[in-house]
């Protein structure tokens, strides 16, 4: 736990008793995170990763803004718990701290088709009550989140001054990986001409940030931001439909499962309550190409640039991160007409 004194920090928030455990969280590439008990509560305590969030004060603005209005509707969502002094985060020479209390329930980095159904009721659900959400409160935490043709140009700007020796191992994947730019960018054109309406969105709808419990909560508000919902159900198929997940070093035996499609997507079309346009509806088989291409796609760029921004245990992950999310790309890509018949039989 570095050289943190995390019993000092803990303190300073407004929770009940002294903490007698701290447990690392191992789920999440960005923020680090630890499960605290004290005798009759538990709670997460969170350092942000200010190298990703350059405004966590934003951050935890939005936080704030979306747990109240979700709870004032009585939607299960996240409690923070406020420092001593009545404010959402601490903020002290060690860094920026945060504190939820820990819900009951638990997350899958794999889940099976009840859990999935369940898992996008959650999501569409988020989405179909932050519709009533004043959206200009919103600070955007991290600018062109999902605006797939950036990140394609900044992998291009990590090419061109990445180490040989990387630039080398990385070849064949930089090769496949700049075939999709166009297709990749498409949704981004298509909001640019305002076909797609702007709606307050996850941004981050890995599987395992749904927690699932007697009552299912969505996690990790960070990039709660307007966008368009296809980024949400894009990146939970992605996640939570393929058939390994992320980081498995079997980087050629990703796809897409079908089963698990159609439960996430029967879950979430309930949760968002008809709210989605026909163009909306006619491109989520699409979507969970883009969304699996632009994370392919920022693995690439930060492997190609010393991994300065995802968490990784051993050199060269992110590169095998990479790879396989591109073949599940790809092999979401050439099964588009499959998938977009199973989205039929539902609208
Ligand atoms: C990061 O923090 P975590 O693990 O939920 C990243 C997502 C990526 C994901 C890939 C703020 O999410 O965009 O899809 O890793 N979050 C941020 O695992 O960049
Ligand atoms: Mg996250």
């Amino acid at each position: 736990m570095n050289d943190i004194n995390y019993t000092s920090i803990f303190n300073q928030f407004a929770v009940d008793g002294e903490p007698l455990s701290f447990t690392p969280c191992k789920i999440g590439l960005i923020n680090a995170t630890y499960f605290v008990k004290t005798e009759n509560s538990e709670y997460v305590l969170q350092k942000i990763n200010t190298n990703v969030f350059k405004k966590p004060q934003e951050v935890m603005a939005n936080y704030a803004a979306v747990t109240e209005h979700l709870q004032k509707k009585n939607i299960p969502t996240l409690h923070l718990v406020p420092t001593k002094d009545g404010k959402s985060f601490l903020e002290c020479e060690d860094g920026f701290f945060r504190i939820t209390v820990r819900e009951p329930g638990e997350t899958f980095n794999s889940a099976t088709p009840d859990l999935l159904e369940r898992g996008g009721e959650a999501y569409g659900l988020f989405s179909s009550e932050l519709a009533d959400f004043d959206a200009s409160r919103l600070y955007e935490t991290i600018p062109n989140f999902h605006n797939t043709r950036a990140r394609v140009e900044a992998l291009q700007a990590a090419i061109a001054t990445a180490d040989s020796e990387r630039i080398a191992k990385s070849a064949d994947t930089i090769k496949r990986c700049l075939q999709y730019a166009s297709q990749g960018s498409y949704l981004v054109s298509l909001m640019e001409q305002g076909e797609l309406p702007l709606r307050v969105v996850h941004n981050d709808t890995k599987i395992n940030n749904v927690l699932i419990g007697d009552v299912d909560v969505v996690l990790d508000l960070d990039t709660v931001m307007p966008g368009s919902i296809l980024f949400d159900f894009g990146d939970a198929i992605r996640s939570g439909a393929s058939n390994l997940v992320e980081g498995d070093p079997n980087t050629d035996g990703f796809a897409v499962d079908k089963e698990r499609y159609e439960a996430f997507l029967k879950g979430f079309l309930r949760g968002t309550k008809g709210a989605l346009t026909k163009t909306e509806l006619k491109l989520l088989p699409f979507s969970a190409f883009v969304l699996t291409y632009e994370v392919a796609v920022r693995f690439l760029t930060d492997y190609l640039s010393g991994d300065t921004y995802f968490h990784t245990t051993y050199e060269g992950e992110n590169l095998v991160r990479a790879k396989g999310q591109l073949t599940l790309a790809e092999n979401i890509f050439m099964r588009l007409d499959e998938l977009s018949k199973i989205s039929e039989k539902y609208i």
